[in-house]
């Protein structure tokens, strides 16, 4: 599926009259509106969005496409909370069945990738009493002093949230005293869908949508940057994600402390919200491509290959896409247990640069913060015949 080009859009005369004004907006590099975002959800066509979306995407970027080699370390699975979409947490009530790593065990993990080149561990879990300021502070400062070059992109606001209210301190006291022990940088998760009543419904009492802004918003005070995530494809509407984009955005003006957004689609296996059904291939192109073009303020937007599968992720370059997450080494279990193409996450480095490079772009290895570490465009590796069913283009330079 290739995106139809920005000129033959804006030459098409028999175009829809909102469709045409929205697409000579985007090649101005002029916001579009609320509105014109819920429109883009109700009628805009495929080839259309993948246009414009692609044009912002090589304004921005041309050709190159970002991974990245990281590790994932889930503390636990055992959370207080009991969001309707997860599959992956035990409730708290049956804590027997999931697992409950002590520092000494995060820490064994973060040693077994010791001599490997990653550059970022990636932590997240569920939300659990042991697991509170004390504990993360000292795991910070533990990974840093073993590895002070190793990136810990940590927690999210559901657990900052949950450990500065136990330990009855500010989110300004509790971010600074994160920043101190070695926090680099937030991930975008446990943000769902901001429209309250439709947080209320799934999130399971977990942090408000004012809270999560709000713990970024600080975070970036502090000159420090995050990521920042939208969990769609469930019971919201086309507004509820335009709204949800929208505060994003707002925020994002005021700081500028979001890298990438990071559209999640909602999987359905082994979760209370198990009968409804999972949006499309072509749905889930056409939100990339409007939150490339509605996110004009964001530097990039992320396919996260494992929850949508390899082959997903090389259509998404075409729909916005700049950043396929990457790694070597992906340990996560979020969506292996939500019913993901992905069972067993894990990519060589030749792979996810064959995947990249056989869709025509470059594939660029990035630490966290989108420093290049390394081109791979002109890399040749011993059997560049091995991965038959990725080849499709040659690179375009
Ligand atoms: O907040 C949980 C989502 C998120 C399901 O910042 C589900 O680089 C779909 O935020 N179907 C956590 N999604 C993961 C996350 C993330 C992942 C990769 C990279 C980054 C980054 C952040 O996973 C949760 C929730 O929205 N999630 N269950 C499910 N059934
Ligand atoms: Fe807990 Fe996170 Fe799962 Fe919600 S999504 S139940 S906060 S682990």
């Amino acid at each position: 599926m290739q995106p139809t080009s920005i000129n033959v859009i804006l030459a098409d005369e028999s175009l829809d009259e909102d469709l045409s004004r929205i697409a000579k907006k985007v090649f101005a590099d002029e916001r579009i509106s609320f509105d014109e975002g819920v429109v883009l959800y109700e009628k805009a066509p495929l080839g259309y969005l993948g246009g414009l979306a692609n044009h912002i995407r090589e304004k921005k970027h041309g050709n190159k496409t970002y991974f990245n080699r990281n590790f994932h370390v889930e503390p636990t699975n055992v959370c207080l909370y009991t969001c309707t979409f997860c599959s992956y947490s035990r409730r708290i009530k049956k804590r027997e069945d999931g697992w409950e790593y002590s520092l000494d065990d995060i820490m064994d993990i973060v040693k077994g990738y010791d001599g490997k080149p990653v550059t970022e561990v990636h932590i997240v879990g569920g939300v659990l009493p042991q697991y509170d300021v004390a504990f993360y502070s000292d795991l910070f400062r533990q990974i840093k002093n073993h590895r002070p070059d190793l990136h810990v992109k940590a927690l999210t606001p559901v657990e900052y949230h949950y450990i500065f209210k136990k330990a009855k301190i500010s989110y300004e006291e509790g971010m600074q005293l994160m920043l101190e022990a070695g926090l680099d940088s937030m991930p975008g998760g446990g943000a769902e869908i901001f429209d309250e009543e439709i947080r209320d419904k799934i999130a399971g009492g977990k942090c408000s949508s004012e809270q999560w802004l709000r713990i970024h918003e600080i975070w970036h005070e502090l000159g420090k940057r995050s990521n920042a995530t939208m969990l769609y494809g469930h019971i919201e509407s086309f507004a509820h994600r335009v709204d949800h984009m929208d505060r994003l955005r707002k925020l994002q003006d005021k700081t500028g402390g979001f890298q990438t957004f990071i559209p999640l689609k909602f999987r359905n296996k082994g979760n209370e919200m198990s009968d409804v059904p999972e949006s499309t291939t072509v749905e889930d192109l056409r939100n990339y491509a409007i939150g490339r073009i509605y996110l004009d303020n964001f530097d990039h937007v992320k396919a996260y290959w494992p929850m949508i599968g390899r082959s997903t992720a090389q259509l998404s370059l075409a729909f916005g896409v700049d950043d396929i997450d990457g790694t070597i080494d992906d340990t996560t279990r979020i969506y292996t247990m939500a019913g993901s193409e992905e069972q067993t996450p894990a990519l060589s480095t030749e792979q996810l640069v064959k995947l990249i490079r056989n869709v025509g772009r470059k594939p660029i290895e990035r630490d966290t913060l989108y420093g290049v570490i390394k081109d791979y465009t002109d890399e040749v590796f011993e059997d560049d015949n091995k991965y038959r069913g990725y080849l499709a283009l040659p690179v375009v330079n």
